[in-house]
């Protein structure tokens, strides 16, 4: 597990971002911000324009904008990136602006946005702004609603924001390639009231999904269903962060699924609620409880509920969406007694290793040589030992103590005396056993399709 004490060490200069960036605000094309990290880098609060309370994009960040005349301006470029899954694995992806996911746009409900995008992949691109409505020649489909961006190339897209709620942006041009290349962002839009809706913690993260071969790096991009890599922001656990909260604190997630199946969300601890989708916002009524919601391929959803203090899983349900690249035509060795077997192979291949035939666990703590560049199938540590947990699989950790603001992470919760699952150490019980059948019950009888008894 990395440490996470001294990242948010740079909250306070990250509030001078967007000032920063308006230095130019006489060129023509707002600069081009880029992030080389793959940490999660703290929120970006607006130093102009209407106020709001923005977001914390799980392992990213949010691209700064200028103010130009009363415009929102933004500067996306498609381009080639290498993206650290973990370390010890980087991936050859397209993305924005240095990262793939790229940046989360954050603007305000009535605010006119006027997002530049320019292109240097080898083949052309456009944006698409998922879930915002605006007229239908920014809607960016390529071929449909405007001409290809070239390689090369800049457009620009302008529009007025007319509702609030978590959007999603991905090129509507060689869609299946790009978007298996990772080309996706997330796109906030804040309530004009900032007191609407306010949350004391507000974390956005998409799911996207890869198809990596052991030892190489970049996707194949023409795999549908059976992906190797289950990510979250192009990270796979334990690299993706903790999401980290005060006890009693209101937390919104918001997660927005760009892979090409759907993902069963899980919250350990709480029972939330969907406040949002990407048609917006839940009304109060029309809320349920739970602990699991799904995301459809294409959707988003965002949940909320007040913060229990501890150490609580937060998962996709799907268990082999929790781990890493595996091979999924291996056969089930669960009470396959094959040491006579084993031993007679050994005669010949000295290093022979049998797996599985008490349980994948033990794969968990066995360190296998790997090739380069490929993460162990399950992995990550706990203070109780081995996670067996990788891909979409992280920790949301509540402290009485976490001050409001601190998104540092505490460490592993220390549990109150009495209150951790402990091993029995007295006398077992005698098992206790059903009669046996009668005799003539052993037999079994098969009847044929063709009516034959046998
Ligand atoms: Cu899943």
């Amino acid at each position: 597990m990395t440490s996470r004490r001294n990242f948010f060490r740079t909250a306070g200069a990250a509030a001078l971002g967007a000032a920063a960036v308006s230095r130019p605000a006489l060129a023509s094309l707002p600069e081009i911000a880029t992030q080389a990290s793959p940490r999660t880098q703290p929120p970006l609060a607006p130093s102009v324009g209407r106020p709001y309370n923005p977001v914390v994009t799980l392992n990213g960040w949010t691209a700064p904008f200028r103010m130009n005349d009363g415009v929102k301006e933004f500067h996306l470029v498609a381009e080639p990136v290498v993206r650290e899954f973990a370390p010890g694995m980087k991936a050859n992806l397209w993305g924005y602006n240095g990262q793939s996911p790229g940046p989360t746009i954050e603007a305000v409900e009535g605010d006119r946005v006027r997002i530049f995008v320019t292109n240097r992949l080898p083949e052309h691109t456009t944006i698409h702004w998922h879930g915002i409505l605006l007229p239908s020649g920014m809607d960016g489909v390529g071929g449909l609603s405007q001409p290809h961006i070239p390689p090369g190339k800049t457009f620009v897209y302008e529009f007025t924001l007319t509702k609030s709620g978590t959007f999603m942006y991905h090129p509507h041009a060689d869609e299946m390639v790009q978007m298996a290349m990772g080309m996706m962002g997330m796109f906030i839009v804040h309530p004009k009231d900032a007191r609407r809706f306010k949350v004391d913690r507000d974390y956005v993260f998409l799911l996207s999904a890869y198809d990596i071969d052991p030892g190489s790096f970049t996707p194949k991009v023409n795999t549908m269903l059976d992906f190797n890599l289950w990510t979250w922001n192009s990270r796979v656990f334990p690299a993706i962060d903790h999401l980290v909260a005060r006890t009693g604190e209101r937390v919104r997630i918001r997660f927005g699924n760009l892979t090409m199946t759907n993902h069963p969300m899980h919250l350990h601890g709480h029972d939330f609620e969907v406040t949002g989708t990407d048609g917006g916002w839940v009304p109060k009524a029309a809320r349920w409880p739970e602990v699991s919601v799904d995301v459809a391929v294409g959707q988003m959803r965002a949940i909320e509920f007040d913060a229990v203090a501890g150490d609580w899983a937060f998962h996709c349900h799907k268990s082999h969406h929790t781990m890493n690249a595996m091979g999924h035509d291996v056969p089930t060795m669960i009470g396959v007694d094959h040491r006579e077997v084993a031993d007679r192979i050994k005669k010949l291949v000295p290093d022979y290793m049998v797996m599985g035939e008490r349980g994948m666990a033990d794969m968990g703590e066995m360190e296998m040589p790997l090739p380069d560049n490929t993460l162990p199938m399950m992995t990550g540590r706990g203070p109780f030992g081995a996670l067996e947990m990788g891909g979409m699989f992280t920790v949301v950790k509540v402290r009485d103590e976490q001050k409001p603001g601190d998104y540092s992470d505490p460490g592993w919760y220390k549990h109150p005396p009495r209150t951790v699952a402990w091993e029995w150490n007295g006398e077992l019980p005698l098992a206790v056993r059903a009669e046996a059948p009668a005799a003539d019950a052993k037999t079994m009888n098969v009847r044929k399709p063709n009516g034959h008894n046998h």
